[in-house]
């Protein structure tokens, strides 16, 4: 049931299903694999803010653009183990920090091991973005005790350079494989709402769903326009075109965490509705997502409650 082998073709014709026919086809497939009424939570918190040496036309965090965004070094571990402690209370059971950077550097890798090791004794699960990474830092990693390394391909390999030049796409896919061989979970998704095609989309999702394992989680974001970026003024991805695509990600990779990552400040009750019925089911819960605003939590409470989804924040 676990394919990695999809076809441009057969990937084309889940996006001309009808509506109906395809949702229903990814609930079902949803579950068979989850509980449809259970949403995992993770918190973010950014632990190195602004100054990137990297380019992607997404981000507040790059140095290449004036986004008017205060930089902020590795923040002290003592304040994100109280911040961690704070989202576990909120219900979160994952807790995720990100990083602007590159790739880490020497002074400051020793410093995240701890964060992670300070994380785990809090029996929560950890997951780190720290951008690219060497095999002897994911080795560091593993030892550390990390459940999962976050690194997206954001988009298909075709439409990657109109993203980002300071890096490429095969260098996204070297540290996700180094990730892989260490055990470590893999979390890769993308960025939806950057002016891709269909057939864009189509093609990443191929990526995630052809590697030899499927990744174990995959964030689905919406992008969050940034002013001073060159993708501000991005075309807005229809959300119907968005619910497909969440529903096609479950079907392509049944047993993956789907999660409904950036954008859903801006997304309707019933849109996360539905993209909660197709499949998503892990959310970032708490008031900032890195550096801008998520949905609120009560919001998402509310929300959360009306729909009848959620045991984890009882
Ligand atoms: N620097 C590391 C890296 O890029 O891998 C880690 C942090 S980076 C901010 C993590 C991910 O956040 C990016 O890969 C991208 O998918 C997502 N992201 C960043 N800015 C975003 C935006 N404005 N809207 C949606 N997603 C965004
Ligand atoms: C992911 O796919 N989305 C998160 C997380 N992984 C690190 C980041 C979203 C960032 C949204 C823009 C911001 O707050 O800067
Ligand atoms: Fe840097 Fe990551 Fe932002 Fe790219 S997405 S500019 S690598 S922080």
């Amino acid at each position: 049931m676990i394919k990695n082998t999809w076809k441009y073709e057969e990937v084309v014709a889940l996006f001309q299903l009808p509506f109906n026919d395809l949702i229903f086809r990814a609930h079902t497939i949803h579950r068979e694999h989850f509980d449809p009424n259970k949403v995992q939570i993770s918190t973010l918190s950014s632990i190195k803010t602004g100054r990137c040496a990297e380019n992607c036309g997404y981000c507040s965090q790059s140095a290449h653009f004036d986004t008017g965004l205060e930089s902020e070094a590795l923040v002290a571990i003592d304040s994100v183990i109280e911040d961690a402690k704070q989202a576990k209370k909120n219900g979160a059971d994952r807790f995720c920090m990100g990083a602007a950077w590159s790739r880490p550097n020497k002074r400051d890798f020793p410093i995240v091991l701890e964060m992670i090791k300070g994380v785990k004794a809090l029996d929560m699960e950890a997951c780190v973005t720290l951008g690219m990474l060497d095999s002897d830092q994911v080795a560091q990693l593993k030892d550390a005790g990390l459940d999962y390394y976050n690194h997206n391909i954001d988009t298909s390999p075709e439409y990657y350079d109109k993203i980002v030049t300071t890096r490429s796409f095969q260098d996204r896919l070297d540290t996700i494989s180094k990730v892989r061989a260490s055990g470590i979970n893999v979390c890769s998704g993308a960025i939806l709402g950057m002016g891709e095609s269909e057939k864009d989309r189509i093609s990443l999702l191929i990526q995630l769903a052809n590697m030899d394992e499927h990744p174990d989680s995959v964030p689905i974001n919406m992008l969050v326009p940034i002013e001073g970026t060159p993708l501000y003024n991005s075309e807005k991805i229809n959300p119907i075109d968005f619910i497909k695509t969440v529903a096609i990600a479950r079907i392509m990779m049944p047993a993956t965490w789907v999660r409904l990552s950036a954008g859903r400040e801006e997304m309707s009750d019933e849109m996360q509705a539905l993209c909660y019925f197709v499949g998503a089911n892990s959310i970032f819960y708490g008031e900032r997502l890195l550096t801008t605003d998520n949905a609120s939590q009560n919001h998402d409470k509310q929300l959360l409650q009306q729909l009848g989804i959620n045991s984890l924040m009882n």
